[in-house]
């Protein structure tokens, strides 16, 4: 150490080397420096957004989702005009959960609005109408992963795959591998669409590795699939406990 404070010594010019109040100011100047960098980088990595927002198409569940996770019974499913916002308080953070309205005509301009400031995503698919859905499911999906601020930011999301309860619906694992083949086949058209233009945008830009298969293994973001039941009824009870743990996970 004593060494390195030679050589440096050294390589000062003898005028400032031999004023000690120099070399004071110096020093504190280095010191508030490198405070200041630490602090930045502290405040850089806390500014991670607080939202909590539920994606999905309309009648998915996301409403019911999101008065169970706040506990409200008090929530109208039939408001799907405007966006729910709650507190939802977790054991290790509290976000701002926001239920956003799926209507085709609504939710990019909710999504546009509301994305700045997002943590992570849930977003909610009727696992028993994904057959007839899928085209539209991943079509909306394909939109969010593509985004941006999703790509840079690497948020986090979550495909909840509601109405476990209803015969016949389709498990998260089997609904995982549905979305990437319509997801692969919409990619196909959104390159060959690419060729012919050379804008950047979200209806245009591809995702994962062109050389294979979509996968969703080669994004750069965690995309999980669980099962879950956001409505209970008589004979069957809501199931979202997997959800609440990866709100407080991510
Ligand atoms: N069987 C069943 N129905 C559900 C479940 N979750 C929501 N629903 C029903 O699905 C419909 C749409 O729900 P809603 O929350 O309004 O969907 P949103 O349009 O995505 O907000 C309503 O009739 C709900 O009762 C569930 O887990 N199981
Ligand atoms: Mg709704």
């Amino acid at each position: 150490m004593d060494n390195y404070i030679n050589l440096i010594m050294d390589k000062l010019p003898p005028s400032i080397r031999d004023d000690k109040s120099t070399l004071v100011a110096l020093g504190v100047t280095l010191l508030v420096l490198f405070v200041t960098l630490i602090v930045l980088g502290f405040i850089s990595k806390s500014r991670k957004g607080s939202r909590v927002l539920l994606l999905g198409l309309s009648d998915s569940g996301k409403t019911v989702l999101f008065s169970q996770l706040v506990g409200s019974k008090s929530v109208s499913t039939f408001t799907s005009m405007k966006q729910n916002e709650c507190q939802l308080v977790l054991p290790k953070r509290s976000v701002a959960l926001i239920d956003i309205p799926g209507f085709e005509r609504l939710r990019d301009k909710y999504w546009n609005d509301l994305k700045k400031g997002v943590r992570s995503i849930v977003f909610v698919v009727d696992s028993y109408q994904i057959t007839s859905n899928i085209k539209d499911v991943a079509d909306y999906f394909y939109t969010i992963l593509a985004d941006k601020l999703v790509i840079s930011q690497k948020i986090p999301i979550l495909v909840a795959c509601n109405k476990q309860d209803k015969p016949k619906s389709k498990a998260a694992k089997v609904i995982r591998t549905l979305l990437e083949k319509e997801i692969n086949s919409i990619r196909e058209t959104r390159a060959a669409a690419l060729e012919s233009t050379d804008g950047d945008n979200e209806r245009s830009r591809v995702i994962g590795s062109l050389d294979r298969e979509f996968s969703f293994n080669d994004l750069k973001n965690t995309i999980d699939f669980v099962d879950c039941i956001a409505e209970s009824k008589e004979d069957s009870s809501c199931q979202i406990e997997d959800i609440t743990c990866w709100l407080n996970k991510f």
